[in-house]
């Protein structure tokens, strides 16, 4: 784990905190121990910011409470998963300026690979599907399109690669490689399950899961769920209704941004290199009620 963010804005200061690491929308923090000022190596603070990226920027403008949503759901959705994984959650009782946004975990050994499962073709897997008829070496249907439901989620797991560069695909023999065959067999089985546990329920709330991305930590030689999970900025949420394969579908929760960042009011050249402007207050309002919306259509509560 780096020991620090090479750029992005300063994370907020904590006592009793050390910061360790921020990635581009959340930022992690060692509990410092109370006697010795030592930081403690058995817990960590995850602390969700609202920042939000786009086009692999990180917009200037925050979106209001996305971090408490995204941390909220997460912890909704590891009650719905107790029976099939334990997870990470020690305590939400967190410093007052991060509240309702940071959770403290469990520190875990992290293994070494991205765990993704896909329900639906689109992405990567569609691009991979196209050019060998398979994905992650799985052999799929002829004739699928973009946004085609799979016969069943498919685990397509990939490196972690270094900040600023996008993941590789990993076979599954190269995962059975890296974290031995066991647990190769168990991040599978696990991952697959979350993703159709995850469709199950939000199916009947109008919110498809195209696809996810999850992280383990291992434990006395048992994968423990970690980090964030079915949150749309782990996975693809698509609304239900407007489902229609054949196209690219409808992003839940970044359509507004995207709409108008490539927009001729935006003045902004997504292939030039340049930063993206500031997001007008009537967008990012917007995002804020798409996040909020699929936070109470899961899980059925008002935020
Ligand atoms: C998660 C990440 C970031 C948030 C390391 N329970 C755990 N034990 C050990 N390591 C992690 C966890 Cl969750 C861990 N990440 C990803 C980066 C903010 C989460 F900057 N990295």
């Amino acid at each position: 784990m780096p020991s620090d963010a090479p750029e992005g804005p300063t994370p907020v200061v904590l006592p009793g905190y050390a910061h360790v690491y921020s990635g581009k929308v959340r930022d992690l923090y060692a509990p410092l121990h109370p006697d010795t000022g030592a930081a403690r190596d058995d817990a960590l603070l995850l602390v969700a910011s609202d920042r939000l990226s786009a086009f692999d920027f990180i917009l200037d403008t925050p979106v209001p409470d996305k971090g408490e949503v995204l941390t909220r759901l997460s912890l909704w959705w590891f009650e719905q998963l107790r029976d099939l994984v334990p997870n990470h959650v020690l305590s939400t009782e967190v410093p007052a300026a991060v509240a309702g946004r940071a959770v403290l975990v469990r520190r875990l050994d992290m293994l070494p690979v991205e765990c993704v499962a896909r329900a639906y073709l689109t992405g990567g897997g569609l691009r991979e599907y196209v050019a060998s008829g398979h994905v992650s070496g799985v052999l799929l249907p002829e004739g699928l399109v973009d946004g085609d439901r799979l016969p069943s989620p498919v685990f397509t797991p990939s490196t972690k690669a270094p900040h600023g560069e996008h993941d590789e695909p990993m076979s599954f023999p190269q995962v059975e490689l890296a974290i031995g065959p066991e647990l190769a067999d168990r991040a599978r089985e696990l991952t697959v399950a979350i993703l159709a546990r995850g469709n199950e329920i939000a199916a009947e709330r109008g919110i498809l899961i195209a696809d996810t991305k999850v992280e383990f930590g291992v434990d006395c030689g048992d994968l423990v769920l970690a980090d964030e999970v079915l949150t749309p900025d782990s996975s693809r949420f698509w609304p239900a209704d407007s489902w229609e394969p054949g196209h690219p579908q409808r992003s839940f929760d970044k359509e507004f941004v995207r709409e108008w960042l490539t927009s001729p009011s935006a003045g902004w050249d997504r292939s030039s290199g340049a930063p993206p402007p500031p997001l007008p207050a009537e967008v990012l309002e917007r995002t804020r009620a798409k996040y909020v919306e699929a936070y109470e259509r899961l899980t059925g509560t008002a935020f």
